[in-house]
């Protein structure tokens, strides 16, 4: 592609203002899990949402060309073609674009083109945060620093149970991202509904979730949340038992000296292998649940 075609494309992104659509992320397609039940579950979360009466938009970079809305045939490919497909966050956006590349869009990136798209709620699995060890690594995911750039509000089961809960917390709390239970006082962990953390700010339904989301725009804040909504109850796996499994994934990333973009994806295969597929089945009910409360928060915002 030539800059022009480059520039056309881009403004010619679809434009969501007054629709309720829900925005949905494809790393945790091409990245997150393992095929074939990534591409089953990308496709089952869009159902969810339709099934809400919501839109769903499945946002990626095939070729270099930004897709804001993903057909099932490009979910497939995406899921398919996952050791081809780059892992892209805001730093690698525009070199995926301009290099013609094909990407699966993190948290972050994820954020940065729905919000062209004019799109206010994103659902996803977990976010990324400060890993533990982070003190020596510097490891800190930029889906963080998103949160004080795009105005978006994110659905999710809170930062990834692999990460450093108390630093991710802190973290957030230094940049003014708000982190907001959905029905729960406490910050749910990923795997696990409950947690020790104690959460300054709940919502309990979909429209006052849509209030604080229009409040932070109509303040000028410009910037995202974090609504954390935790697995269904049936799913929930045991915290003291993940917490061993995650250890020994920890280490391990540690001794094979796993590190930067491949971190993640290491440490969430390895519990998958480490569980039996539990951790699998967990992951997979979660986002369909945050999928289907994300569609019900932008119906909400856009009644
Ligand atoms: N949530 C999941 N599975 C995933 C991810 C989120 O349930 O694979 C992905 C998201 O795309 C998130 C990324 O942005 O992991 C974080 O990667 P890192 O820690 O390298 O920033
Ligand atoms: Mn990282």
């Amino acid at each position: 592609m030539e800059i022009a075609e480059i520039a056309k494309m881009i403004k010619n992104l679809p434009d969501f203002t007054g629709k309720p659509a829900v925005a949905l992320e494809t790393t945790i397609i091409s990245h997150g899990m393992p095929y074939p039940q990534n591409v089953k579950t990308a496709l089952a979360v869009e159902q969810t949402i339709r099934d809400q009466g919501a839109i769903p938009v499945t946002i990626g970079i095939l070729d270099g060309e930004i897709k804001i809305g993903m057909t099932p045939d490009e979910i497939e490919e995406f899921g398919r073609r996952h050791a081809e497909i780059m892992k892209v966050s805001r730093r690698d956006l525009a070199y995926c674009v301009s290099q013609g590349r094909s990407g699966a869009t993190t948290v972050a990136a994820t954020m940065i083109l729905a919000s062209l798209a004019h799109i206010r709620v994103f659902a996803t699995g977990g976010l990324g945060g400060v890993h533990r060890g982070a003190q020596q690594t510097f490891d800190i995911s930029a889906d963080l620093e998103e949160f004080s750039r795009s105005p978006i509000a994110v659905v999710c089961s809170g930062p990834k149970a692999i990460l450093d809960i108390p630093l991710t917390l802190e973290y957030l709390e230094t940049k003014g991202v708000p982190v907001i239970g959905y029905q729960t006082p406490n910050l749910p962990l990923f795997y696990t509904r409950d947690s020790k953390y104690h959460l300054e700010a709940e919502t309990d339904t979909p429209e006052a979730a849509a209030k604080l989301i229009e409040t932070t725009s109509l303040l000028n804040l410009h910037q995202g949340m974090i609504f954390a909504n935790p697995i269904p109850a049936e799913y929930s796996l045991d915290g003291a038992k993940m917490e061993k499994v995650i250890e020994e994934a920890v280490n391990e990333a540690d001794d094979k000296g796993i590190k930067g973009k491949d971190l993640t994806p290491f440490l969430l295969a390895k519990i998958v292998e480490l569980t039996g597929g539990k951790s699998l089945e967990a992951n997979i009910a979660l986002i369909k649940n945050n999928a289907k409360v994300a569609a019900q928060i932008s119906k909400a915002l856009n009644k």
